[in-house]
């Protein structure tokens, strides 16, 4: 074969692998964009008559726009705001509960307790983010959604997502509100993380009666930490100062979670 085919043939070959590549990062996209569509549509199907009548095609532009064609690294919590606005939504009392380093275990007591508790996955925002990463590049309306933790930004699209998510929700959670919490980990509360930072700050006095604290341990594994921990006082004493009644519970099973 002559130089010239050989080139020729070079030059085919990374042309198809440029395609391929561009093609694979649109429909990325797409699949990021069709998941929250789908996820949006199926729960405003499931019966909540006040979300019956949003727009979710309105929705998915407002999330997507918050990111796409941005740099990852400067998302605002404003980005976030339209899509907010869009969803916001009543939460049903005494019924809510959080949770820090125990996703897991909250959702199997949520299966344990036929779905009798309500978390941030089950308001719309969240359901519609639940277990997904994205981000966006600047200059381009590629969506992400394999390799986004690999920015190294302070905070990244997912990062202030569910920080603008997280107060929205612990602005308007009322009632008793419960909360399960790692014993497993050096600070049960943790005040840098979303829960400590962002979610027992904004619980209103005027909606929350009760944050009931429950403290997990792993059956025969490390206590770290436990309800008469520095962590869980301090915990306390934010709490109570926000007027709020304050218990805690070392348990070492989810059935010992009465709620
Ligand atoms: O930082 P955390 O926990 O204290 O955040 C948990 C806290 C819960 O009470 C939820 O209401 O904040 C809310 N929340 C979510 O619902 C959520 N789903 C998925 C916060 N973060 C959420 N994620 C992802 O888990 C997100 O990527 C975030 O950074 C982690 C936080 O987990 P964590 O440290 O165990």
């Amino acid at each position: 074969m002559g130089i010239k085919a050989l080139a020729l043939c070079f030059g085919f070959v990374l042309i198809c692998v440029g395609i391929g590549i561009g093609l694979w990062f649109h429909l990325k996209g797409k699949d990021f964009s069709q998941v929250i569509l789908q996820r949006c549509k199926s729960y405003n199907a499931s019966g909540n008559p006040e979300l019956r009548d949003r727009d979710c095609q309105q929705i998915v532009e407002a999330f997507t726009k918050a990111f796409v064609s941005k740099d990852p690294c400067k998302i605002t919590w404003e980005d976030y705001a339209p899509l907010l606005q869009l969803t916001k939504q009543a939460l049903p009392c005494d019924k809510i509960f959080l949770w820090s380093k125990t996703k897991g275990l909250v959702e199997e007591l949520q299966q344990k307790q036929k779905n009798d508790l309500f978390l941030m996955r089950d308001t719309l925002i969240g359901h519609m983010a639940d277990n997904l990463k994205w981000c966006g590049k600047e200059g381009s309306s590629e969506i992400n959604t394999e390799s986004c933790q690999k920015n190294n930004c302070e905070e990244s699209p997912v990062d202030v997502f569910w920080k603008v998510a997280s107060k929205w929700f612990a602005e308007n959670v009322c009632g008793v509100v419960g909360v399960l919490l790692s014993g497993s980990v050096s600070q049960a509360f943790n005040r840098n993380s979303i829960f400590g930072s962002v979610e027992v700050p904004n619980l209103k006095r005027a909606l929350v009666t009760k944050l009931q604290t429950w403290v997990i341990h792993n059956k025969g594994g490390d206590a770290s930490d436990s309800c008469s921990g520095s962590s869980i006082s301090e915990l306390e004493k934010i709490v109570r100062e926000r007027g709020i009644v304050f218990t805690c519970k070392d348990i070492q099973s989810l059935d010992q979670i009465d709620t």
